[in-house]
């Protein structure tokens, strides 16, 4: 292998740091990865939210490895392959009544991007062109393009890239230091959910295209839906004609113990993206579910007529569709769509356990997702998490860290053993930082 790591531009990643000491896997299986020196790395983010069944299932290899033998691409504007439409129709199975429509991207950000273009363009085929403004929510995570950041609201995602889209809001986030140390949904707050209330008092209704929020906010440091949330902001949309999109791109396929967080929290929104899961992160691959009345209203020009100017030279790219069709089959044989919810509770009093150790500030968990928040060095936020972070890769765990927030969000087939594995080494890793 190169030992010259100097070409290699490095996304969301401390390059200098990391060249000084590369942090480099090059197998995986089940539970695991393997560094080239072949060190067992228990994996405690799947991935990065994304490998729901564990690492190189048969079934998700061997449908890539026939399909690159088969058809290694089509093109997917006037034309179409099977494997498009099957799994289409076998997604729309598992999403909430009504969302019966996909759309293909390449990834989280190229879906959040497609559905914001859908909610304007939706308004425009309507006759209601003048509702152009999104609307996003603080501490919002919705990739990285330049929609994504729009509507997005971590400050460091956004303060580099200039004024970004026009006519964009925020609502306020749900993170209420009242609700510390909850166990699943927080008890405080669904009144926050009326700050869009406020934001149509201030803009009208009528200029009002979509809101988009996470169900559950991942990167941003694990933030829950207080109880009551999600219904209050479906129900104002309701009341003002405004679209609402979920951004499922951590929540979909399995995370809460649910197929999806609309699932879950029994709100379904009228589009909805995901990622990540849908292919078990084995080859990039993004969604977005219509509502039926969303995609009838774009079928009204003549026929011959493209109805949607938008897509990707890679939309249901054959390799993609091969793996998520892999995918499904997977989650459906292991039932690991519903299996977070059978280890929830185990979780959520594996993650408690560690409410006493230094600097944990509070704890928030819901199915297998948990955010273990530590008080920040004075002075050098982030720092103290990302020493934790160092600690447990040296003790053979990997764990994600966003500010001060570690997050754990496993694959769903994680056992018993792996979650004590995952508390001892995080709790241990906690007594060195204090
Ligand atoms: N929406 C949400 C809710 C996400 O979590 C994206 C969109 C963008 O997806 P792509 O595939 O374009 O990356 C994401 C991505 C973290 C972390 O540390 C999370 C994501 C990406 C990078 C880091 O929590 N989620």
């Amino acid at each position: 292998m190169s030992k010259n790591l100097d070409a290699y531009w490095m996304p969301f990643t401390a390059n200098r740091q990391f060249k000084q000491a590369p942090r480099l896997i090059s197998r995986a299986d089940g539970m695991h990865f393997w560094t080239p020196d072949n060190r067992q790395v228990l994996d405690s983010i799947a991935g990065l939210w994304c490998v729901n069944a564990g690492h190189a299932r048969p079934k998700i290899v061997e449908a890539i490895r026939q399909q690159a033998s088969e058809m290694d691409f089509a093109p997917p504007f006037n034309m179409g392959h099977p494997k498009q439409f099957e799994l289409a129709e076998r997604l729309v199975k598992l999403t909430p009544p009504g969302l019966d429509k996909v759309f293909y991207a390449n990834s989280g950000s190229e879906a959040v991007e497609t559905a914001l273009k859908m909610a304007l363009a939706y308004h425009r085929a309507r006759g209601e062109g003048q509702r152009t403004r999104l609307i996003g929510r603080e501490r919002g995570y919705h990739g990285v393009n330049f929609g994504g950041i729009s509507v997005g609201g971590m400050v460091a995602n956004r303060k580099m890239f200039g004024t970004l889209l026009a006519g964009v809001d925020h609502i306020r986030h749900t993170h209420d230091p009242r609700n510390a140390f909850s166990k699943g949904q927080p008890e405080h707050g669904a009144e926050l959910a009326d700050d869009l209330e406020r934001l149509v008092a201030l803009h009208d209704a009528s200029t009002i295209a979509a809101v988009i929020v996470e169900p559950v906010a991942g990167s941003t440091g694990v933030l829950l839906p207080p109880k009551g949330y999600l219904e209050r902001l479906r129900s104002i949309c309701d009341k003002h004609g405004i679209l609402l999109i979920f951004d499922e791109v951590i929540t979909g396929f399995g995370r809460l113990g649910s197929p999806f967080a609309a699932t879950h929290f029994n709100v379904t929104p009228d589009l909805m993206t995901v990622a990540k899961g849908l292919t078990n992160g084995s080859v990039p691959m993004g969604a977005v579910f219509a509502h039926q009345k969303i995609y009838d209203a774009f079928m009204n020009g003549p026929e011959h007529m493209i109805e949607f100017f938008h897509g990707y030279t890679y939309s249901g790219h054959p390799l993609a569709c091969a793996a998520a069709l892999g995918t499904l089959d997977t989650y459906a044989d292991d039932g690991l769509l519903t299996r977070g919810s059978k280890m929830a509770a185990t979780f959520e009093n594996a993650v408690h356990s560690l409410k006493d150790m230094p600097n944990v500030v509070d704890i928030r968990n819901m199915g297998l997702v948990g955010g273990i928040e530590l008080a920040p060095i004075p002075g050098e936020p982030g720092k103290r998490a990302f020493s934790v972070f160092l600690d447990c890769w040296e003790k053979g765990l990997l764990i994600r860290t966003t500010g001060d927030t570690i997050a754990l969000s496993p694959p769903l087939i994680i056992e018993n053993k792996h979650i004590d594995q995952i508390i001892g080494t995080v709790s241990d890793a906690l007594k060195r930082a204090a």
